[in-house]
Formats: structure tokens, sequence, C-alpha cells
């Protein structure tokens, strides 16, 4: 350990001086000093919290293959071993040194979120596998660990089968979002599905040897589980360590990671030596390619990407030994001249729905995609006989707009028997078995609710009166009506003074958005302070309402709406407006971007989340002229 934290000191030191830390040392000073033309551009800087853990090395090479590949870039690679101070220190020095940009995984949030922060400021971040608090990046590429820990307790109930459950979890840092998230998931699991079991939870700090001596300590102090959850592989060989040298049986353990190399989860599940880990991809190769296309300003780059974990056990081990890249990828062998999709669109209730239908069709046609393209008139009925439809004339994809969250199992399980990976677009759905859908393409609804929450708490700051709130929601059930209820409630609960007075629905559409406010208007008249509608049509068929009643939208009520449109800054412009939360509807071509790598055998993300703002009345001002929708 001393050994390499000198070494990577003097690497930090070297680095000043023009030595890598991987890669050909000459090479870089050469090119970078010598600024021949066509050569070196860009200077990726990676920083690891540390390089003792093989998930963390797998990420590093993967990395380092990709870069290769392009002329123009280097990457320098440091290595905290496990210190947050040195981390720290490391991206300082990355900084000084002169990166254009950084890749970061975190091993404690509370930490490096605002050094991530600052330096985001500056040049584009990418957060990779470990996450951090908020926003303040440019792009997050990892797995969503609250599912992993989700599925990991499945898991474990089918483990247990009907025995009492006395669980112990081995978890990773406390202060990682991963371990953090992990933990959450297989807690309210088991606490929701199988409440008699215990869980006694210790930390192994991602270590092998932690890991073991922990659980060898309340192991002899008396404690007898029949399951191990730990947050990784090499906790888990740490638990069967421990549990062999005190001879007990019968303890089944449940990893992640699932590298294929030696003591790696897919060997320690194929010698049984564990009996469940969850292939959970690096990034590494992704991140790289993202890294690349940020560098050179790729329009359009989605904000997180969320990477499908894959769960193993002695029943598809050997499948995935045998070949693990092409094990979980839906093969979509075009079975016409050209990739056939099948889109069920929710319906046009909004603004926000027609540039969405128009960036599908134009992406279709610029991606050379067969697209039919049918409209269930916001019904779900029509939407499932519509995908039924696609099944029966064996289109190749089938993606949709889902009305609502739930009802969607029977369709998609036959989908799925018909070999037709489904790919969501804008908005998701709530199914026990998360293999009845490839990808989701859209926003973070529960965000965009915080965003409109937090808008509102700094507006009215100094406000000390109570602030009654209208809330015109969206589609009853549909995502983004649920979530951004959600994230909105989040802020606004954190403060007495905002009351919600009532909550519609206003289905989305500008006609239900001003009957709901008429409605409102005829009930609480000026008592309302403050309109939050779910989506700009809502909000311009409220504004309209209360024009007509006789007040000032925008000034005697503050209206806060969400997707951005172009309308929307206009009457933000005009002052009838106060702040609109972006939501992105030009989904087109992220979604002919997935369908095609489908087609050339490339496993596509869980989640590709858009990158979106916020504006208030001046910002709307300015951009106004140049909002395509
Ligand atoms: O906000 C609204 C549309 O699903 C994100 O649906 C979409 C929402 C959008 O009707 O305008």
């Amino acid at each position: 350990m001393r050994l390499r934290k000198v070494l990577i000191k003097l690497t930090i030191l070297g680095t000043a001086l023009g030595l890598i830390f991987f890669g050909g040392f000459g090479e870089f000073t050469k090119s970078r000093t010598a600024n021949s033309p066509g050569q070196v551009e860009f200077l990726i800087g990676v920083s690891q919290p540390n390089l003792n853990g093989s998930w963390q090395i797998q990420m590093n090479k993967e990395i380092k293959n990709e870069i290769a590949r392009h002329d123009d870039t280097r990457v320098i690679f440091t290595d905290a071993a496990q210190d947050n101070e040195q981390q720290i220190q490391d991206i300082n020095t990355l900084m000084r040194y002169g990166v254009d940009l950084l890749i970061v995984s975190v091993d404690n949030a509370i930490t490096l979120t605002p050094v991530i922060s600052e330096v985001y400021k500056k040049i584009p971040v990418i957060v990779l596998g470990r996450g951090v608090k908020g926003y303040d990046y440019t792009l997050y590429i990892g797995s969503d660990n609250q599912l992993n820990g989700k599925m990991a307790a499945k898991e474990a109930i089918r483990l247990l089968g009907n025995a009492q459950g006395q669980i112990i979890e081995i978890a990773g840092n406390k202060d990682s979002l991963q371990a953090e998230e992990r933990s959450r998931g297989f807690h309210e699991t088991i606490r929701k599905e199988s409440s008699h079991t215990r869980i006694q939870s210790i930390n192994g700090n991602w270590l092998k040897d932690n890991a073991e001596d922990e659980l060898k300590g309340l192991l002899k102090s008396g404690v007898k589980p029949n399951l191990i959850y730990a947050h990784n592989d090499a906790m888990a060989l740490g638990a069967y360590n421990a549990i062999k040298q005190l001879m007990l049986e019968g303890i089944r353990i449940i990893g992640s990671d699932g590298l294929n190399e030696e003591n790696g989860g897919l060997q320690l599940v194929q010698k049984g030596l564990i009996d469940t880990t969850y292939i959970t991809p690096t990034g590494g190769t992704t991140a790289a390619q993202y890294a690349i296309d940020i560098l050179h300003k790729v329009p359009g780059l989605p904000k997180k990407i969320i990477l499908r974990d894959h769960e193993v056990n002695i029943s598809n081990v050997d499948s995935y030994l045998k070949d693990v890249d092409s094990e979980s990828i839906p093969n979509i062998t075009n079975k016409h001249s050209g990739i056939k999709l099948g889109f069920a669109q929710v319906g046009s209730e909004s603004e926000w729905r027609s540039a969405n239908t128009d960036s599908i069709i134009s992406a279709a046609k610029e991606a050379g995609v067969k697209l039919i393209l049918k409209n269930a008139d916001n019904n779900q009925k029509k939407q499932i006989d519509i995908i039924r439809d696609f099944i029966k004339q064996d289109v190749d994809v089938i993606a949709f707009s889902p009305k609502t969250e739930e009802g969607w199992d029977q369709v998609l399980k036959e989908a799925k028997n018909a070999g037709i990976p489904i790919i969501l677009s804008d908005r998701e759905i709530n199914v026990d078995d998360q293999s009845l859908w490839t990808s989701f393409i859209g926003s973070d609804f529960v965000e965009e609710g915080r965003r409109a929450g937090k808008w509102l708490a700094s507006d009215s700051e100094s406000a000390k009166a109570p602030l009654n709130i209208i809330e015109i929601e969206g589609t009853v059930n549909s995502a983004p009506a649920v979530d951004r209820k959600l994230g909105f409630n989040e802020i606004i609960q954190q403060d007495p003074k905002f009351q919600l007075l009532k909550s519609y629905s206003g289905d989305f559409t500008f006609d239900k958005g001003k009957k709901r406010m008429i409605e409102a208007l005829e009930t609480y008249g000026k008592k309302i302070n403050v309109v939050y509608a779910h989506n700009d049509d809502m909000a311009l068929g409220a504004i309209q309402a209360i024009e007509d009643y006789g007040l000032n939208p925008g000034v005697d009520i503050k209206i806060i709406s969400i997707d951005g449109t172009k309308k929307a800054f206009n009457s933000l412009s005009l002052g009838k407006m106060n702040f609109t939360v972006e939501c992105n509807p030009l989904l087109g071509p992220q979604l002919m971007k997935a369908i095609k790598d489908l087609e050339n055998g490339i496993e596509i993300p869980q989640k590709i989340i858009t990158a979106e703002e916020t504006f208030d009345q001046k910002q709307a001002k300015k951009e106004s002229y140049r909002r395509s929708y």
C-alpha cells in the first residue's frame, strides 16, 4: 500500500514533468509539446478511488483500449488507493495539468461531490460506475444500483425458499452511492416480500479481506445466517473463505460484478463457491466513446446512461462463460430489407407530443428505418391492440410511449415470445419482469418535478405568508404525472408555507387545463397564489382561464410548468408564465441509434436519460428565437 501511494505521488509529480501513468511515456510528451497539426488534441484524465478492485481495473482497461483507437486523444489515470483526500489531490493535479475532460469514479459521494461540481464548471465531467449526489456533471454512466439490490433480494427469497431468513449483508463503502442504493433496493424488497426475514449489516468496504474478517467476527459471536448478500464478488469470496474456515454448511452467498476472470464472479458461481452474481458492466468503453463525442461537440448527447445488470446463477453461468457478450443481447436480424420499427404513439394531446412524433418520423427517415407509426388517441386498449398488430406483422422492433404505468405485462410477454425487443419511449412502466423491455429512452420526471419545486422555493424565499398552490396533473397514472408530482412534493414539503390546495387532472391537454383552472378559480378565487402544471399545454389553458377571471397570470398567480415548448417561451417572454422545466421531445435520433446498435448486435443501455435545462422569463426571452418545438 505505502509503495503504491509513493508510486502514485511520484507519477503525479512525474506527470507534471511530462511522464504518463498509463500508455507510452515518451510518446505523449513528444506529441503534446510538438503541437504537430492533427496530432494530439485532447487529454482525458481518469480519477479512480482505488485500483485494488478488479472491477475498477477492468474499467480502466476498457477506457485505455477505446481511447487508443483515437489518435487525437490521450488519457492519464490516477489511483487514490482508497484515500479520499488523495483523490481530491489527484483531481486537482489533473486540472492543473490541463485535462480537457475528466472521467471520475467516486467512492465517497459526500466528500467528492462538491469537488466534482467545481470541475464541472470548467470542463466536461463523466461520472462512471459509482455516482455523485445531484446533477453537476455532463454524463453519468453506471448501473441502476437500487434495481441491483432489488434483484438480489428476490434471488435471496428464491434461494431461501420458505426458510426463516437470517441474512447478513456485507456492504461496500457506506459513503458510496452504489452501496447506499444497493442496500436500499435490497432492504425495501425484503421488507415488502419477505417481512419475516431479518437482515444484519456489516461493512466490508468493497475488500475481500475486510469482509472475511468482519464476517468471521460475527459468526464467532454466534450469529447463524442462512444467506450472505455481499455488494461485490470480492467480498462474497471473503465471506466464502470465512464460512469455510469455520466449517459452516448450507449458507447461500450472493455477490455482484460478475467479471469473467480468475476469482471473478462467473468463476465463483461455476465452482459453486457462491450462488449468484450480477454482471455489472463497468461502462469503461461506453464512457470513452462518449468522452470522444463530448470533446468533438456531438449534439444531443444524454445526461445519464444506465447499463443493464444480468443475473447469473448455476442455471445460466455456462452460457455467460461461453459468450458473455452475446448472451443477453436481443438479436434482431432484420427480417425485412431494412429494419422495421412499429411505434405505438400514445396520442396527440400536446405540443410536446407533436414534436416527439415529428422527431421519430424524421429520424427514422434519416436512419433508413422502416417506420410504422400508429396513434392510440390516448386509449390504452387501442395502444395494446396496435402492439398486438405489430407482433402479427412480425416487425423487428416495437417502441411505444405507454399511456399509463400499469397493464402491459401480458402484451409484452407476447412480444417477448415473438422475439421482438421492446423500447419504451419517453414514459416508463411498472412490470415485475424487467426483461419484458430492453431499453427506456426519455427524461427523469422526478428530477423535473424537483426543479419546478426548487424554483418556487427560491422565488418565494422571502415570502412569509402561506403560498396556496393549485396542481394540474397530467394523465392519471402516467409516469410523467406520477413522478412530476413526487419530485415537486419532495421539495415543497420541506417548507410548511407551501399549501397544496388541490390537485386536478388535466390529461396534458390545453382544454382540460383551462377547465380545471376555471373550477379552481370558482372554488378558491384570489386565494390561489401558484399554479403548478405538469405540462405547458395545461399551463397555457390555465393562463387563459385566469385572464378570463380578471387576474394577471404570472403576477397575481405564479405559473410553473414543464416541457419548454415554443408557446411556453412566448408566454414567459410576455410575463404570463414564470418558469418552465425543459422535457426534451426530440428522442428520434437516440431511438434510431439504439435500434441500429441492436441490429449490429451491440447491447444497448437499460436507460438513456436526456439532458435538460430550465427557463425563467429572462432566459426564455433570450432563447425563444431558436426554440424548435
Ligand atoms: O410532458 C406532455 C405529453 O410523456 C413526457 O406527455 C411526455 C409528456 C409531456 O403529453 O406534454
